[in-house]
């Protein structure tokens, strides 16, 4: 059956971005093939199942599969469209890896045919589909692409930005606009008649570059709106201001909407994509830069607030681990960061409440903690530490923290009941 002119389309890289994509597309009626280089994921998906927690995915990949819309491979096969979606990580010295985006390439060189398109969806530095199209041309003389053929090239290049948000996935991947930068203008048409299948939003056609830079651009305004409630929290504690009432009251405003303070920016975004920005900007992304090391000095910050308020020998609770509200995603997270230090200076015992994980994963479970229930914690701790402003969390009584020294650093105990 075709759907907006495609049968077969390929999605490079099951993860985050990737299976749920493949997921919405293939219960579109579009025959989607996964790839993945990882077998737990391959498999647990040709079982019908997500291999991570997000709402509503489990349901449409059980759908998909049952339907034998979606089956997951570990090598690419041929396909009218491949949609890359791999991880693009920074390396210690903030500089992007772009190693998957190459082995993806790699990988489907072999099984493309004229009339292919491949879309990049990973988020890059700018110039990555160009440098994707030259790798491309260079691994298949017999075929022509879009920087040396224009119009007439046998395969059509594009890079359309992913935006969605963990937690609202499903949902956002289909209300959500999408930026569609073709590298040439049949590139951005056909890309756009693939989106259309499942975007209710616009879908706004322009160039790789600029598509490349606005994805980067959203993900560095967010930082730098959250470095600035982040830094606003230090100068008020200094001013000795409650941060939150002075943002809620500021934010009446028509013209101010601050975002809130916590312990620092995590996931695998937010923390990281400015630096794409930050790395080749030669010196002209000053305030961005300053934005990254304000929101990564939040939790040693933190870690000082709350050692000054525990007494020797005192037991800290730290709850939540993830990197942000009702997920389990524990990438990149301010609160690991927080916990790792407190264990590190070796003044208190350390327990860890994270309803979301079943088991943690070995650098967070062989630090020397004790994993605890919401009621063990707040029975055997003098000191709480609230890191995440999960649900269960916020659901707390004013009396369950009356015996408590306690350092709220998500501001969601202000107005506890009684
Ligand atoms: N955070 C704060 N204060 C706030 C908002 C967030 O401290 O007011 C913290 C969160 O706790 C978390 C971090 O920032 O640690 C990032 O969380 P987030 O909810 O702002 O964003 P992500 O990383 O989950 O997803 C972002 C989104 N980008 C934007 O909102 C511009 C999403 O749309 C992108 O698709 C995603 O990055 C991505 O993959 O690039």
């Amino acid at each position: 059956m075709s759907v907006g002119g495609f049968e077969v389309v390929s999605v490079i890289g099951l993860g985050y971005i990737g299976l749920p994509t493949a997921a919405v597309l293939a219960n579109r009626g579009l025959e989607v093939i996964g790839v993945d280089i990882s077998e737990r994921a391959v498999n647990a998906i040709n079982e019908g199942r997500a291999h991570f927690f997000e709402p509503e995915l489990e349901a449409l990949v059980h759908n998909a599969v049952n339907n034998k819309k979606l089956r997951a491979v570990t090598r690419p096969e041929f396909a009218q469209a491949f949609v890359i979606a791999v991880p693009t990580p920074i390396s210690e010295a903030k500089s992007p890896d772009l190693s998957y985006v190459k082995a993806a390439g790699a990988s489907i060189a072999p099984v493309l045919k004229s009339g292919n398109l491949v879309i990049l969806e990973s988020t890059s530095p700018v110039g990555t589909i160009e440098m994707l199209a030259a790798q491309l041309s260079e691994l298949r003389p017999d075929l022509t692409f879009p920087q040396d053929a224009g119009e007439e090239a046998d395969i059509l290049m594009a890079y359309c930005p992913e935006r969605i948000i963990p937690g609202r996935m499903v949902t956002e991947l289909v209300e959500n606009d999408r930026i569609v930068g073709g590298m040439s203008a049949r590139s951005v048409d056909v890309a756009s008649k693939l989106y259309k299948t499942f975007v209710r939003g616009d879908v706004v056609a322009t160039n790789g570059r600029t598509a490349e830079m606005v994805k980067l651009t959203e993900n560095a305004f967010r930082d730098v709106n959250i470095a600035f409630a982040n830094e606003l929290s230090k100068v008020c504690d200094k001013f000795g201001v409650d941060v939150w009432e002075v943002i809620e009251l500021a934010n009446h405003h028509p013209r101010v909407n601050i975002l809130q303070p916590g312990p620092g920016v995590g996931g695998h975004c937010i923390a990281v994509d400015p630096w794409f920005i930050i790395d080749a900007a030669e010196g002209q992304a000053p305030l961005m830069h300053a934005a990254r090391n304000v929101n990564d000095s939040k939790p040693g910050y933190v870690v000082e607030k709350v050692r000054s308020l525990a007494k020797p020998g005192d037991t800290i609770a730290c709850l939540g681990l993830a990197y942000k509200a009702n997920t389990d995603d524990l990438r990149e997270s301010p609160a690991v960061t927080v916990v790792e230090r407190l264990v590190e200076t070796n003044e208190h015992k350390v327990v860890v409440v994270e309803p979301n994980v079943e088991t943690l994963p070995p650098h967070i479970a062989g630090l020397n903690l004790t994993r605890a229930s919401l009621e063990e914690a707040l029975e055997s701790a003098q000191v709480i530490l609230l890191l995440v402003d999960h649900d269960e969390f916020k659901e707390l009584r004013a009396e369950q923290l009356v015996s408590k020294t306690y350092y709220d650093s998500r501001g969601v105990w202000r107005h506890l009941p009684a």
